[in-house]
């Protein structure tokens, strides 16, 4: 998948392969190969930016258009927002840092079932009134599907309230063929009209315009059954209350520096997280855990 590969140091086990490399932009990269799939991991953000499972296309979307630099988020993959969703008035920013800082890989281990789990943690969260002192860690599994866990571990002495969100870009055929199950009956907050409440109505989420949506106090499960692919997209999650559906369209589309003009008809965010009202207040000493498991299976 990368076209840039540099220098590479290989950890070969009877099961899954671990190669360490340079990848766009000369960033620190890992790529995993497993009996069933393979993936690809940048230290600059702890940030997936590929996984496929064999005899399958890429389940995760990744612009062409992607700055891969220390500065800027890699545009596609599973971006980690942390500790702050969105663009609030007193943040420095959109979607936190966590995305734009270089992690350390902690441990790599590859068990007989022949999966690929990579341990890494972001590198020391000073206090400050952005974030509390805390421990983060992140761990992605890689095998027939990919599961991933956001752990983060209060080390001050007072409460600290966060926002969490993996921000999952999905590889799609085409966008119109995409219906997105599970959250009917969910209560929204739509962006685009100022974060309007709505409830979801409908059995399944369709795209024709530019659609961002939070979605509030669910647990569920959510599916993307996309026609032209014929693939069912499965999103499974523990420790998140909160999934935000979004497309940006034609216009945003354009109006982002880092992303095709055409890449809307691509890709779907299905977010998993706790942002907005569902935001996580962690006491001190604690620990909280944001997992996701993706899955895929044919559509009949
Ligand atoms: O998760 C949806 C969203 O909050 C959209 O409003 C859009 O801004 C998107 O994230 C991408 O944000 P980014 O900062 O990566 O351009």
């Amino acid at each position: 998948m990368n076209a840039s590969k540099q220098q590479s140091i290989s950890q070969t086990s009877p099961h899954g392969r671990v190669t360490f490399l340079e990848g766009r932009g000369d960033l620190p990269m890992v790529e995993i190969a497993t009996p069933w799939s393979a993936a690809e991991i940048y230290l600059h953000g702890a940030q997936v930016t590929h996984f496929q499972k064999q005899c399958e296309p890429p389940l995760l979307f990744l612009s062409q258009c992607s700055r891969f630099d220390t500065v800027h988020p890699i545009r596609g993959g599973i971006p980690i927002i942390f500790p702050w969703f969105g663009k609030p008035a007193d943040k420095p920013g959109q979607h936190g840092f966590a995305r734009v800082k270089d992690w350390e890989l902690c441990e790599v281990t590859s068990p007989a079932d022949g999966s690929v789990t990579l341990r890494l943690r972001l590198p020391e969260c000073k206090p400050s009134v952005d974030c509390a002192a805390c421990e983060v860690e992140y761990v992605v599994t890689v095998s027939d599907t990919l599961t991933a866990e956001l752990r983060v571990s209060n080390k001050s002495g007072r409460e600290f309230e966060f926002e969490n969100c993996l921000h999952t870009y999905f590889a799609v055929g085409d966008i119109q063929a995409v219906k997105v199950t599970g959250l009917k009956g969910v209560e929204y907050l739509n962006q685009p009209t100022g974060f309007s409440r709505h409830t979801e109505t409908a059995d399944a989420i369709r795209f024709a315009e530019e659609v961002d949506r939070i979605y509030l106090a669910t647990g569920h499960p959510v599916e993307i059954c996309d026609k032209r692919l014929k693939r069912i997209i499965r999103v499974e999650k523990e420790g998140s209350n909160s999934t935000v559906v979004w497309n940006p369209w034609m216009a945003k589309a354009k109006a982002m520096p880092d992303y095709g003009d055409d890449e809307f008809k691509e890709m779907v965010c299905v977010e998993s997280g706790n942002v907005a009202a569902n935001k996580v207040i962690l006491p001190p000493g604690q620990t909280s855990r944001l997992k996701i498991k993706l899955s895929s299976r044919a559509l009949a």
